[in-house]
């Protein structure tokens, strides 16, 4: 190794373990500070994956837009899609101060490179799937994002600030769908538990592999990226839900589900980890129409993004003038 390069590692290796350090102190890193290349990798793959599952996740719930059963119950439903768009938003802009274009992150979502939450991939089939994605999947986000509002990238801790804040209002609007039509006839019973029957298990994936399988888990827990693991997260879901399923009269689709003294904790079955990686790699049932659909709004809204383009230089010329 030449002189130069050694230095060059040397460098390198005291700035790395100043950063460690400022971590290990709990000191957010902002988008000027220096960073390992791949901690700003694995953080842009993270924040643009979350970014694309709230933009994606629109798509579920936006089904049902026009056929909720009220005026209320669509203007709240509007409302919460609309958040979603505006979690994408956050999340893009704080993926863009690592120095990656937002044309580069939507291009990784149309080619597939770049993953969305697997749940967004089931079919919402009917009204109290409404009940089921607010109460359940919302639920389980903010389970994460509670976690991630510690994490060690300022603008990504700050952004989970207000997302979670967001999400407790979606979480709420959700189990009062079900709470309603656990009240309702036995129809609506019915179809309340069908819907809770279908998103409890793609819930649980939504906390990703085991933690033995989880391929990031170990750098990114050493940098602060993520603060709690993916089975410890999942075990707090199951715990909050249980009781809340069972205060309005809804089962939990898990023969397995038993309270374990010892541990503290209610244990669970076995998640279909075949379905998980199926899903994953693109084999769900919507994957395609729902990458088909963002691909089509993205081309129909072209002639926005070159007015704006169109706005901005004109602005800047005049400045010049
Ligand atoms: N789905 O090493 P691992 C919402 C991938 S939206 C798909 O454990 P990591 C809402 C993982 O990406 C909120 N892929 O990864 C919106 C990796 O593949 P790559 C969404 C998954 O990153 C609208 C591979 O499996 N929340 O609330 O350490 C309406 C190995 O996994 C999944 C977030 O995005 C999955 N479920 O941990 C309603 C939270 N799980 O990247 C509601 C932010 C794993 O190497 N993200 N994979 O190709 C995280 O906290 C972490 O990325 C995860 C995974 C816990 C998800």
């Amino acid at each position: 190794m030449s002189t130069m390069n050694l230095n060059r590692s040397q460098d390198e290796a005291e700035l790395e373990a100043e950063f460690q350090r400022r971590i290990d102190n709990e000191e957010k890193i902002e988008p000027k500070d220096w960073m390992p290349e791949a901690y700003r990798k694995n953080l842009i793959r993270q924040i643009s994956q979350h970014a694309h599952s709230e933009v994606i996740g629109m798509q579920p719930e936006g089904n049902w837009i026009t056929r909720a059963p009220s005026l209320h119950r669509k203007a709240v439903l509007l409302a919460k899609v609309q958040d979603e768009a505006g979690h994408g938003l956050y999340l893009y802009s704080a993926a863009e101060t690592l120095g990656i274009s937002r044309e580069e992150l939507i291009d990784a979502l149309h080619t597939g490179a770049a993953k969305y939450a697997s749940i967004f991939n089931y079919p919402s089939l009917s009204w109290a799937d409404m009940g089921a994605i607010g109460w359940l999947v919302d639920g389980a986000a903010i389970v994460n994002q509670v976690s991630l509002q510690r994490t060690s990238y300022g603008p990504y801790a700050r952004g989970m600030v207000r997302i979670c804040k967001e999400e407790s209002f979606h979480q709420r609007q959700g189990y009062h769908i079900l709470m309603t039509l656990m009240e309702g006839d036995e129809r609506q019973r019915k179809m309340a538990q069908d819907a809770v029957n279908r998103f409890w298990w793609p819930s649980l994936m939504m906390f990703g592999p085991h933690d033995s399988d989880s391929e990031h888990s170990g750098q990114s827990m050493t940098w602060k990226i993520k603060r709690q693991s993916n089975d410890e997260l999942r075990q707090k879901f199951v715990d909050q839900s249980v009781e809340q399923a069972e205060a309005i009269g809804l089962t939990l689709p898990d023969p397995d589900l038993r309270w374990n003294e010892e541990r503290g904790h209610y244990d669970f079955g076995e998640i279909d980890w075949d379905e998980f990686y199926s899903v994953i790699a693109g084999n769900g049932h919507c994957n395609r129409d729902r990458v088909a659909h963002h691909r089509r709004a993205h081309d129909e809204g072209a002639w926005v993004r070159e007015a704006l383009d169109a706005y901005e230089n004109k602005r800047a010329a005049a400045r010049t003038a």
